[in-house]
């Protein structure tokens, strides 16, 4: 069903607790970790807990924790004490997205803006 845990997502597995993070905030219906690959000082992930397979998938099925994300992603932003910062959402294989569970990175701490990524 559309939203449960998919057994083979890595991020379903990180929101149970089967794979470890290192977890910046945490809410009800959303999660915030550090990128294990990190592209600038401060590369962290927001999800939500439902897995829908990419950010324009959870807004269309549930807008509300679609808009919970972006709160979060600013909070996050927030916490790290980045004014400027940049929020990219990978959509398909050939955008670069290689974790099918809806995510947005929240970049930031070095100047984004002649940076692709
Ligand atoms: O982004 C998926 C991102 O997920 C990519 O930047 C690496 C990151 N990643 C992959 N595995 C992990 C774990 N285990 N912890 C934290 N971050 C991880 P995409 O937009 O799909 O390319």
């Amino acid at each position: 069903m559309a939203g449960e845990p998919q057994s083979d997502c890595l991020f379903c597995k990180i929101v149970a607790g089967e794979i470890p993070a290192t977890v910046v905030r945490k809410t009800e219906r959303t999660l915030a970790f550090r990128d294990i690959a990190p592209k600038a000082p401060t590369h962290v992930l927001v999800i939500p807990h439902v897995h829908y397979p990419n950010a324009a998938a959870l807004a269309a099925a549930e807008p509300e924790i679609a808009g919970e994300l972006l709160a979060e992603a600013g909070r996050v932003a927030e916490d790290e004490g980045l004014r400027d910062y940049r929020l990219i959402f990978n959509t398909g294989a050939g955008a670069g997205q290689t974790i099918f569970h809806a995510h947005v990175h929240v970049l930031g701490g070095i100047p984004m803006h002649e940076r692709m990524v």
